[in-house]
């Protein structure tokens, strides 16, 4: 998928440049300020920037939507039905025709392997709609399917509130198919196919879009209109983040499933340096802070990159990637289906690595999700299940070097995200002992920062102490919403966190030490 990747990357910056100013209207209406936007002005210095740094923090629907951890594509469409990918503009839509089309099967799947949020594509490049729409021919009520009757986003949405998953819409701005297409009448009809989607399927919790931006029937390409249809969604689904091509969420950078060992949600809102956005106007500066370049660099939000910054964004990352070696469904890759293993890799380095994961399982051309895709599914959730069920940090007594009032160290080991341990006001470096009451053994870890007030850890690692010293046994940088580790497997009965270098005083939600079975990745 190497060319949808490359063009994904050249046309999500080209279309976020053009729609900065508008994207930043919304997003200045949608949060208070400070929130997920600080600005920095070209007095600030380096502590101060590192500061800021340290109080950007995630809007309320970000945040809920990064707590989801783990979220599911679902490709299926005309495309199924020819073996394709990208697929064509003058596809004969007859052929779209599933035998067995079972959407619960689809949600108890997806809901048993932990799921928690389903993303559909309910129009690819290719144009064809799985939903019943006024306004074209090309769709599910020109096909055979239910006698034109059926509707695919109204039958998933409905399972996935009845299995009490989150529902959302992938909608392709490409289009091959429409006729009006690379001209500004499309930017209307883009946006009047959100208004059915967003009005029709109840509560939309995504709207993901696509970065591609290939040629209509008319040899032209589409000037996007994203400020429309931004507006649009925040009117019609306010609670909905928009994804890659939009504000709320980024894509990570690749599709392979794997994060950056060092991923910050706090970004440079811009990649001009102080001195070029220096005379410009206000509305200039915040017109430029949300343009994210370089989202395939290794570094986006060391502190050299933010030290250069105009302004800092919570723009948390998503890490897209397929069960499959395709998007879509294709019979020659039944055999190719990731394994337990590499699933559950992938899962130590998406949702281990403070991203979210957005696996893609493709239904067939019987529009099932096919036994393998199933049994893959079922074995990543036993070694993910088997793993976390104890933690067996959970009866320690906790002791920090130093501890903020009241933020007490202890309330790292509950299950409430919203208790946490912070140190006292500037003081980045401290430790956290935690002693068992009997020697213990593990061979995983996991860290939470406490978002809600900012990502800080910069540096941090884990110690045990083996009855003459302490010795180190993992260690990371960022952590972030979460981060877990996995190493050969210690026993013992007194264990330090220390973090080494923090922006501000560091805060921990969560702690959990755990023992997964020995796997073959
Ligand atoms: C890419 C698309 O071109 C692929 O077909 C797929 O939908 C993937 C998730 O995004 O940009």
């Amino acid at each position: 998928m190497k060319h949808s990747y490359s063009l994904l990357f050249t046309v999500l910056w080209l279309a976020i440049i053009s729609s900065a100013r508008e994207n930043n209207i919304v997003l200045a209406q949608q949060t208070k300020l400070p929130g997920n936007y600080i600005q920095i002005n070209a007095i600030d210095s380096k502590d101060e920037i590192l500061k800021k740094a340290a109080n950007v923090t995630p809007s309320k629907i970000q945040y809920e939507w990064q707590k989801l951890e783990f979220t599911a594509f679902i490709h299926f469409g005309i495309n199924t039905f020819y073996d394709a990918e990208w697929g064509r503009k003058d596809y004969d839509i007859s052929k779209f025709n599933p035998t067995d089309l079972d959407v619960n099967q689809w949600t108890s799947t997806l809901k048993t392997a932990g799921v928690k949020l389903v993303l559909l594509t309910t129009k690819h490049h290719d144009g064809f709609c799985l939903w019943q729409t006024k306004l074209t021919d090309y769709s599910i009520a020109n096909t055979p399917f239910q006698k034109g009757k059926g509707d695919v986003v109204r039958d998933l949405s409905i399972a996935c509130k009845r299995a009490g998953l989150k529902f959302g819409v992938y909608l392709s701005p490409w289009d091959m198919h429409e006729p009006t297409y690379g001209t500004d009448e499309y930017n209307k009809y883009f946006v009047k196919q959100l208004t059915e989607l967003l009005t029709n399927y109840g509560e939309i919790a995504e709207v993901w879009f696509d970065g591609a931006c290939g040629e209509g029937t008319n040899g032209k390409k589409q000037v996007y209109d994203w400020q429309s249809y931004y507006k649009t969604i925040r009117k019609l689904q306010p609670n909905a983040v928009i994804a890659i091509m939009g504000p709320d969420v980024r894509w990570v950078g690749t599709e392979s499933g794997y994060g950056r060992k060092t991923e910050w949600s706090v970004l440079p809102g811009s990649s001009s340096s102080q001195s070029e956005i220096a005379d410009n106007s206000q509305q200039q500066k915040l017109d430029a802070a949300f343009v994210p370049r370089d989202l395939m660099n290794e570094d986006l939000g060391s502190r050299e990159k933010i030290y250069a910054a105009a302004s800092l964004i919570w723009y948390p990352a998503e890490i897209d990637v397929s069960i499959r070696n395709g998007w879509f469904y294709h019979a020659h890759d039944d055999e190719s289906v990731k394994s337990p293993e590499k699933l559950v890799d992938i899962y130590y380095n998406s949702v281990g690595l403070n991203g979210v994961l957005l696996l893609n399982i493709p239904p067939d051309k019987r529009g099932l999700i096919h036994e393998n895709d199933v049994k893959a599914l079922r074995g990543m959730k036993k070694i993910l299940d088997e793993t976390f069920s104890t933690n067996f940090a959970r009866n320690a007594s906790a002791k920090a070097s130093s501890t903020k009032m009241g933020l007490l160290a202890k309330n790292i080991l509950d299950d409430n995200l919203e208790t946490y341990w912070s140190a006292e006001e500037n003081v980045s470096q401290a430790s956290i002992e935690l002693t068992f009451e009997k020697e213990q053994r593990f061979n995983t870890a996991m860290l939470q920062e406490n978002i809600p007030i900012g990502q800080r850890i910069e540096k941090f690692h884990l110690e045990y102490w083996d009855g003459l010293s302490w010795k180190t046994f993992a260690e990371g940088t960022t952590v972030g919403y979460k981060r877990l580790l996995r190493f050969s497997a210690i026993t013992a009965d007194r264990i330090r966190i220390v973090i080494d270098e923090s922006r501000l005083n560091p805060t921990l939600a969560s702690f959990g030490l755990y023992l997964a079975p020995e796997t073959k990745e």
